[in-house]
């Protein structure tokens, strides 16, 4: 039998949403169901004086306005930050209550401070209008570099600092600057990104007085850890009798991981209202108020040897995390982040400071990528830059650094199992045609464009779980992944997982994972995620984790079928389990032409005595039924790596840049599905090439937030991008039994310096993310300048 793991399998589900037949929250319409309205701050700082209701609450069909009073007087809980990061004196960070509904002060433009109910959308819209906010205005904290330096947002929290994080070796980072031959510096901004999900975000509280059950469909990336925050952090109902459904969701990008305002107080609501409650996100809303990404500002300095060593790396970084700590706010920046810094290279110490700050801005919390982007961006834009000074090809500069020997623990955190990233690296200079780069430079000087190169190899710790290893580095909660593998009595798998696909195909290749182990044919195999009350506890998908760690659990479950199936088909067999065979899908009697297909294994399993051989086909001891759950928690990250070069041509005349060639050769470890993983490598580099040359969230210094329409926040286009080149190679993880690393975020995470680096190539001057015409224009005016006053 052909082996279904490595084979592009056309997407299961891919027919339903190709034919206008997903089912996603907001198409979900509920019997007797009211339509919610957020009255949102339009400030970005003020005292919330009063808030007068009367007015809207006359207006027609208007149902209930909450505001924060109530839901104080209610006790709902905060909303929390899951991960504790200790300050360099040894203080625990410090973060502000973040009330669902605001009572005494609102602290971004879009803070939520009272939700409007009726009997249809128009009309919750038309009573918000109504309600009376009296505001006390007091001066935005806006821009991250002087956030330190600015009034206090939170009283009890100086310096709006959250944390100052450290890690690293201080004195030998500073003794190794002492004796390097060259200091590299360099000043980067990590520009601020808005995820913008094709879906918006949405969700529907539905309570039933009779049973006391609530459930809440919402869009989300992890449905059983939005119902663990909600109730147990926020009180909003028991968990037992709590289910949270995400149904189909149309991309998530990390900014649908978090149990958000919305959800507590649309759930909370339809309790107080006995009748659903259902709000759905416009894309203005999702501008303002879905946590942002990225947004740092940082300062490197790398020590080098003559011959191009590296010796030391040191980081300063000033993390903006938005008005408030959202749940993945503060790893982000810090443990995803920092050890990261170090890339490939074999660098025998570091010292990271990043001090994370309060603003009075969205908050920022976990996007595509998540702290990995911000790390690959600084270390392949100072190594692009060492390499340059000392006059070393780029290529060459990375190879003489890069780690050779595995497993290799490095100066910082992680301990890297596997890896060849020579190999990568060659792979990619024969993909891309690095030896005639001049040539086409050449030509494209005859058409009057700048033609440049960027390289960017990175390292990504993903398969985000390891209990032991998160919990020692601050996370509240160990991390692993469930799956439950149920044979039918007819000899169909339903497979229940713990991970939430919302576009990364896992129905696919879960399947693919089941099928190749136990010898069922794909069409047999569904896979069931999404819904608390159907499959067992699980922690859901975001950091590439869903194959390592949940396909792993997938595959432990799929074996402890097998282990159960011999034992039955012993019986079945008359054999002892010990002489049982199990390939492609048959267990066999060794030594004998005796065997049974797993699914008649799993009919007896189900249904003893019906097979009239032996008396009853289940041994003594064995329970019937033919389901095992597993919870996998992997020992270990797992490290994908890879090298991309990207190659553009800037039009001096404009200032406009066109990304023209592009190669991206990856280790994911095994693949198991090559056109999916294809996919999501094309999908981050588009979003890798739209934060370098195009995106940018920004606010104006009275924390309006200028680019919160499609008419100033510059999505990138199909025609932005050229056909882009993907090949792997493959050194397959030690930390799970697939062998697999994940692949989600990698394209994210490696091209924004590949594109940047090529920018500077080909101007042969600085410029900060995006890269925008405006920008690149008058780079290559200030260098013509200082090139003819030379
Ligand atoms: N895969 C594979 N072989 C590998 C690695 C992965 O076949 N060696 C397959 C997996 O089985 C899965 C897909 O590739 O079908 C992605 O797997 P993985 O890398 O484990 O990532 P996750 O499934 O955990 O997805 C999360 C990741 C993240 S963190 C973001 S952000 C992201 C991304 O996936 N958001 C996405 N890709 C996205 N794609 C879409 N369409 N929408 C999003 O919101």
């Amino acid at each position: 039998m052909v082996s279904l793991i490595g084979s592009k399998i056309e997407r299961k589900e891919d027919k339903k949403f190709l034919t206008g037949k997903g089912r996603y929250t907001a198409d979900i319409n509920l019997v007797n169901q009211t339509y919610a309205y957020f009255v949102r701050s339009p400030h970005a700082r003020a005292k919330i004086l009063n808030v007068n209701i009367t007015k809207a609450s006359k207006s027609p069909g208007v149902v209930k306005i909450f505001t924060g009073e109530e839901i104080a007087s209610e006790k709902i809980g905060g909303l929390i930050a899951g991960w504790k990061i200790v300050s360099q004196d040894g203080k625990d960070m410090k973060v502000p209550n973040h009330p669902p509904l605001a009572k005494h002060a609102v602290n971004y433009v879009g803070d939520h401070v009272a939700i409007v109910i009726a009997e249809t959308l128009e009309q919750a819209k038309n009573a918000a209008e109504l309600v009376d906010v009296s505001y006390k205005i007091h001066k935005a904290v806006v821009n991250t570099a002087d956030a330190m330096q600015s009034e206090a947002i939170y009283e009890g929290i100086d310096q709006n600092l959250c944390f100052d994080f450290i890690l690293g070796d201080k004195r030998k980072t500073e003794d190794s600057f002492s004796s390097a031959d060259k200091i590299v510096k360099l000043d980067l901004r990590n520009n601020r990104l808005i995820p913008n999900a094709m879906e918006p975000r949405a969700c529907i509280g539905d309570y039933n007085s009779s049973s006391d059950e609530l459930t809440l469909y919402t869009t989300s990336q992890n449905p059983h850890l939005s119902r663990l925050v909600l109730s147990a952090f926020g009180g909003i109902h028991p968990e037992h009798k709590f289910r949270v459904v995400a149904p189909d969701v149309g991309g998530g990008f990390g900014s649908k991981i978090y149990a958000y305002a919305e959800d507590a107080v649309a759930a909370w609501a339809s309790k107080k209202i006995e009748r659903p409650v259902k709000w759905v996100a416009e894309r203005s809303e999702s501008f303002l108020s879905d946590c942002h990404g990225r947004d740092h500002i940082t300062h490197v300095e790398l020590a080098i040897k003559n011959d191009g060593k590296i010796i030391g790396l040191k980081v300063d970084t000033i993390a903006n995390i938005g008005a408030y700590a959202s749940l993945f706010a503060t790893v982000t920046p810090t443990y995803l982040y920092a050890p990261l810094i170090l890339g490939l290279y074999d660098i025998p110490t570091a010292f990271i400071n990043v001090k994370a700050v309060f603003t009075n801005t969205a908050p920022v919390d976990a996007y595509r990528g998540a702290g990995r982007p911000e790390a690959t961006y600084l270390i392949e834009r100072i190594v692009h830059k060492a390499a340059n000074e000392i006059g070393m090809d780029q290529a060459e500069f990375r190879r003489k650094n890069f780690i050779k020997k595995f497993p290799h623990q490095q100066c910082l955190v992680h301990n890297i199992d596997s890896g060849d990233y020579v190999a990568h690296l060659d792979k990619a200079l024969e993909i891309s045609d690095y030896k005639n780069f001049e040539n086409r430079k050449s030509e494209s000087a005859k058409k009057g464009k700048l033609r440049g190169l960027g390289f960017s190899t990175y390292i990504e710790a993903c398969g985000i779980a390891p209990s032991a290893v998160v919990m020692s580095i601050g996370c509240g909660v160990g991390l692993w992944e469930s799956a439950e593998v149920r044979f039918n009595a007819t000899g169909n798998v339903t497979v229940f997982s713990g991970a939430h696909s919302h576009g990364q195909g896992h129905d696919t290749t879960f399947a693919q994972i089941v099928g190749d182990r136990l010898g069922v044919p794909m069409e047999s195999i569904d896979v069931v995620h999404g819904d608390t009350d159907k499959g067992p506890f699980g922690m859901g998908t975001y950091g590439s984790r869903s194959l390592a760690v949940g396909g792993s659990a997938i595959a432990k479950a799929c074996d402890k079928i097998i282990e159960k199936g011999k034992k039955v088909a012993a019986h079945m067999l008359e054999g002892k389990p010990e002489d049982i065979d199990f390939k492609d899908g048959d267990f066999i009697l060794k030594n004998s032409n005796k065997k049974k297909t797993i699914a008649e294994v799993a009919f007896a399993c189900y249904l003893p005595g019906q097979f009239g051989e032996i008396k009853s086909p289940l041994p003594p001891g064995v329970e019937p039924g033919l389901k095992e759950t597993s919870f996998y928690d992997p020992v270990n990250f797992s490290f994908p790596a890879g090298t991309h070069i990207c190659e553009v041509e800037v039009d001096q005349n404009t200032g406009e840049t066109q990304v023209v060639k592009y190669t991206a050769v990856d280790d994911f470890g095994t693949i198991i599905n090559p056109m999916i993983v294809e996919g999501q490598v094309h999908g981050g580099i588009a979003q890798g090439i739209g934060q370098a040359l195009y995106e940018n969230g920004h606010y104006d210094e009275s924390g309006q937030l200028i680019t919160a329409s499609y008419m100033d926040y510059t999505m990138p286009r199909a025609d932005n991008f050229p056909q882009i080149k993907v090949d792997y190679t493959t050194t397959p993880a030690t930390s799970n039994p697939l062998g697999s690393k994940g692949c989600g975020e990698a394209g994210a995470i490696a091209s924004p310096p590949a594109v940047m680096n090529a920018v500077i190539d080909a101007i042969g001057a600085d410029v900060s993310m995006p890269a925008t015409a405006e920008k690149v224009w008058n780079a290559i005016k200030k260098n013509d300048y200082k090139k003819s006053a030379a």
